[in-house]
């Protein structure tokens, strides 16, 4: 027992002196509980070990993450009024004890209710998109089948957007084949810099909402130079895209770098574009 509490303040003195969190690089010494990461994660451009080359079971699938309120709900309905024309699409949403989303987004007439499904993730909602993505796959894969049968010679697109989430949290590559990670910049022009695998590491970064920025006194500059640095690698840095979904500012950009993906995953089967 004395041994444990020992070890516990020789681990707390050295967290406070900056010796378990050498990332940050930042003025205070910060408390991490756990592991020290190197760094906050990086953004890679070359991720061809995850790519899948098979859609038909599960149709091509994009991940659409980001803290609560950020507008992920917004987009999906902007990109299903956009993409539903050019490819079979499916809405999966998470919530954590309702189907609010879905219900937002049949309402809304997003698409078909046959097209959508919820996913009620019961706890952390972070959990359902990378520790235990079955119920994901499993709603994935269910409209899939109902979507073949309305279109069976083009490769579905499904939009599986996250129950909102922290920074900590980015899709698992075992779900979504692509990542778009929405924040917003009434959350203060300082999120960027906050970095987490949803700001490095997503395969673009949405920063919604410029409609607000003056009002919250938000720097769009600051936050584009801090994402570049957040996202930057040894090629460069990965995409941000500055949005108003709701003023339809942008979202052409999301909806043909999705579909750019989309149809070099597909080749072949991904029918007139
Ligand atoms: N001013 C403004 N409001 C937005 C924008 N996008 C979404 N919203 C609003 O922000 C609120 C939260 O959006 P929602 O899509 O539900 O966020 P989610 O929790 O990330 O799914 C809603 O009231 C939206 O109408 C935008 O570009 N500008
Ligand atoms: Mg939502």
């Amino acid at each position: 027992m004395r041994s444990t509490l020992a070890s516990l303040a020789t681990r707390r003195l050295a967290c406070r002196s900056g010796a378990l969190n050498r990332h940050n690089g930042g003025t205070f010494a910060a408390f991490r509980s756990h592991y020290s990461y190197a760094n906050p994660g990086k953004w890679q451009s070359d991720r061809k070990d995850y790519h899948r080359h098979d859609f038909e079971d599960r149709g091509y699938t994009v991940g659409i993450g980001g803290p609560v309120g950020s507008g992920k709900t917004a987009l999906v309905l902007a990109l299903t009024k956009r993409l539903a024309k050019k490819v079979p699409l499916g809405v999966v949403t998470n919530d954590i004890f309702t189907q609010e989303d879905a219900e937002f987004l049949t309402r809304n007439k997003a698409l078909p209710s046959q097209f959508i499904r919820a996913v009620e993730t019961g706890g952390c909602p972070h959990a359902a998109i990378r520790e235990d993505v079955s119920a994901n796959l499993t709603a994935c894969e269910d409209l899939t089948e109902v979507l073949k049968k309305e279109n069976a010679a083009q490769s579905a697109l499904i939009l599986c957007e996250s129950g909102g989430d922290n920074l900590a949290a980015n899709f698992s590559r075992e779900l979504a084949d692509l990542t778009l990670y929405v924040i917003d910049v009434a959350g203060g022009d300082k999120i960027p810099r906050k970095g987490g695998p949803g700001i490095t590491q997503s395969d673009v970064l949405i920063i919604n909402k410029i409609d607000l920025a003056e009002a919250v006194g938000a720097d769009l500059e600051v936050m584009k130079t801090d994402a570049d640095v957040m996202r930057s690698n040894d090629s460069g840095s990965g995409p941000t895209i500055f949005a108003s979904v709701r003023n339809d500012i942008s979202v052409e950009d999301i909806e043909n770098f999705i579909m750019e993906n989309y149809a070099a995953a597909t080749k072949g089967n991904a029918g007139n574009q």
